[in-house]
């Protein structure tokens, strides 16, 4: 009988501590030097997080809250409360600044369910004010693969990810499929006016056409966009249907290659003029895939000595599988890796081995973004136990 009570206390403190996330312990570091922290908590599946300055950043939560945090503390409040379709991977998901004005993409149903990008004024209280709609961008017919992360270029344009929505057009490679519709494509749009920013490599036949808009298409989903603050370099993330996630450089008029291609072309048994080939663009393969699909997220560009002058400006990208953070140095002039691992000649992760040799940390419950702070430590967003994690 006492041995009974013994196990049953057991339980319960155990199914206590399942409730208040506590079994989830911390997430571990190779470098010894290194220590991770737990920074915020109490965050509902957390998708994006922005720094504002050093004392606010916001979080966003799947389900529609745009969260603040302030000194370190969750406020009660959210700043804005969006009625999103929160169905699968659709919902609240990307956040970004450019200049005083925030812009958030969410999947909402306005007749048809739609991803769109929302504008905002930022007031000195962080405040989010005169909502306008920005962009409407497709959301159907998948409830997964709606991409939804933003970033920002270095002169000052919004980068936004769409992902394929299990749509079968030119966008997917699909020679003779509909047209562009702005699925599977990275664009980069004039943050003032919503108009496509000037440079952009595809040219259209009218001004309405989508592809006016696109650094980049054949996508299939992407959780992670990065630019190269040294370079101004675009990467992304990709996610593999059964196979082959990848991380890509986008340059301007890259085709990832989906429906037709996932990882390297060697492996896929087609070749390039098998592609769309829109005027200017270009197919190439990723810098690495991993052979097991298990959801590679973001990539972030530490821009910052703070852990060491070994870690400065390297990429460090995220999965929500595994819950690992990866690390990366680049080459000389930042087009490429240095993969040390002779298993990774071949670009693919295909074994333990090869995936311990780029790991930097794991135990994450599932990491959604990756941020260089303005104290230039590194900030770690984890989905399953909505907690912001701080490296030093
Ligand atoms: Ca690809
Ligand atoms: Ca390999
Ligand atoms: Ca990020």
């Amino acid at each position: 009988m006492k041995k009974f009570l013994a196990f049953s206390m057991g339980l319960i403190s155990f199914v206590i501590l399942l409730q208040n996330n506590l079994l989830y312990a911390l997430p571990t570091l190779k470098d010894p030097n290194l220590q991770v922290e737990s920074f915020v908590t109490g965050l509902a599946s957390p998708t994006s997080m922005l720094f504002l300055d050093e004392n606010n950043i916001i979080v966003l939560e799947k389900d529609g809250n745009v969260r603040l945090v302030s000194n370190g503390i969750l406020q009660g409040q959210p700043l804005v409360s969006l009625d999103v379709d929160n169905k699968n991977e659709r919902g609240l998901l990307g956040v970004e600044r450019v200049g005083e004005n925030i812009f958030l993409y969410a999947t909402v149903k306005d007749g048809e369910v739609i991803n769109r990008i929302y504008k905002y004024s930022l007031g000195p209280g962080a405040e989010l004010a005169n909502e306008e709609v920005f962009m409407d961008l497709p959301g159907t017919p998948a409830t997964n693969h709606q991409g939804g992360k933003l970033a920002v270029s270095n002169d000052g344009y919004l980068y936004s990810v769409t992902g394929e929505l299990q749509r079968n057009g030119k966008d997917q490679n699909i020679v003779n499929g509909p047209d562009p519709d702005f699925s599977g494509a990275i664009l980069k749009t004039n943050p003032n006016d919503g108009s496509p920013a000037p440079n952009n490599p595809l040219q259209g036949n009218n001004p309405e056409d989508p592809i006016n808009w696109y650094l980049a298409y054949g996508i299939r989903n992407s959780f992670g966009l990065g630019v190269d603050p040294v370079t101004g370099t675009l990467w992304d993330t990709e996610n593999g249907e059964k196979s082959h996630d990848e991380i890509n450089l986008v340059s301007p008029g890259f085709n990832s290659g989906w429906k037709l291609v996932m990882g390297p072309i060697s492996d896929s048994g087609v070749a390039e003029n098998d592609l769309v080939s829109l005027p200017n663009s270009n197919y190439r393969d990723p810098i690495l895939s991993f052979i097991d699909s298990f959801g590679i997220t973001d990539i972030e560009f530490l821009n910052s000595d703070k852990l060491g002058a070994e870690y400065s400006n390297n990429a460090f990208v995220g999965d929500l599988g595994y819950g690992n953070l990866y690390r990366f140095e680049l080459n000389e002039d930042r087009t490429d890796f240095n993969l040390e691992a002779p298993g990774l000649d071949d670009r693919v992760v295909d074994n333990d081995e090869e995936l311990d040799s780029i790991l930097f940390g794991q135990g994450f419950a599932g990491i959604t973004d990756i941020k260089t702070g303005p104290d230039g430590l590194l900030y770690v967003l984890s989905f399953d136990d909505g907690t912001i994690y701080q490296i030093s």
